[in-house]
């Protein structure tokens, strides 16, 4: 393996999709170059997408620079650095689980994107409120939860620990960014899941406190969420917030009926 560094090329301003790399990159400890946020590498950048010097130009950013080799698309990319980096099991039927759970991380990503760009992601926001509504209602209520459940209960089935392997993986971290995306974009939808899915939970801790991935995230080379990026806070599209229960409720009591209180229970 070259010891040059490896050059990442991603919008210059957002977390967005480069994150996965950059974060598969932090924990990793390879030295790599955030071009585009280099003097001069947006140009760099978009020489190389619209100059089709690559064998394959890249259709959108990230792609990532290794020696000669140009890769795009997040998850082929993650695919090629995980063995680089013992980031993935070495077995085959551990590199095809990774694969897929990343795609399907991407999907997930692509629904979160959609829920504030339903119509084009061309307009501004403004201009598909109404249909942000409606697709967002359906978001926070059908497809988070499957999509999280899905991911509770693969990471159940592999021991509880982490998504595929024994060990830390680049799924993990992208399972992690998943995971304070949406907190940022959807605080009170998660709150509300919150109970169902501790082990994912449990995951996003044992990512942050990797001491790589600690260092990384209180840097400057962490670009902080915003509403430019996948993952926007507009409170229009999140759930209300949940109702906290009552002390008697938390305690888990229940106080007795008041003498002549008409009673919840359905007659049967
Ligand atoms: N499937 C690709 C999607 C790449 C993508 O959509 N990139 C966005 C930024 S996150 C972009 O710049 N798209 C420009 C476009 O689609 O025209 C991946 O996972 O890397």
């Amino acid at each position: 393996m070259s010891d040059a560094p490896y050059e990442l090329y991603y919008w210059p301003t957002i977390q967005g999709r480069g994150e996965f790399i950059r974060l598969a990159l932090e924990e990793a400890g390879a030295p790599y170059i955030d071009v585009a946020r280099e003097p001069k590498g947006m140009a760099r950048m978009m020489e190389l997408l619209e100059g089709a010097r690559a064998q394959r130009e890249p259709f959108a950013p990230p792609f990532l620079k290794s020696g000669d080799l140009v890769i795009a698309q997040t998850a082929t990319i993650l695919a090629y650095l995980g063995p680089r980096h013992g980031l993935v099991p070495d077995d085959e039927a551990s590199r095809l689980g990774a694969q897929q759970l990343q795609l399907t991380i991407a999907d997930l990503i692509g629904e979160a994107h959609d829920t504030h760009h339903p119509i084009a992601g061309r307009l501004y926001y403004e201009d598909q409120k109404r249909e942000a509504k409606r697709r967002s209602i359906d978001f926070v209520k059908t497809r988070l939860p499957k999509y999280l459940g899905y991911f509770e209960r693969v990471l159940d089935a592999n021991g509880g620990t982490y998504l595929v392997g024994d060990a830390l993986s680049y799924v993990d971290l992208s399972a992690f960014q998943v995971l304070v995306g949406l907190d940022y974009a959807f605080p009170h939808a998660m709150a509300r899941l919150a109970a169902k899915i501790p082990l994912l939970l449990r995951l996003r801790g044992e990512v942050a406190a990797q001491p790589r991935i600690a260092a990384y995230l209180t840097s400057a080379r962490r670009i902080p969420f915003n509403q430019q990026g996948i993952f926007r806070r507009y409170p229009e599209l999140d759930l209300p917030a949940p109702r906290r229960a009552s002390p008697s409720r938390r305690a888990g009591s229940r106080s007795a009926p008041k003498r002549g209180a008409p009673s919840r229970r359905p007659r049967r």
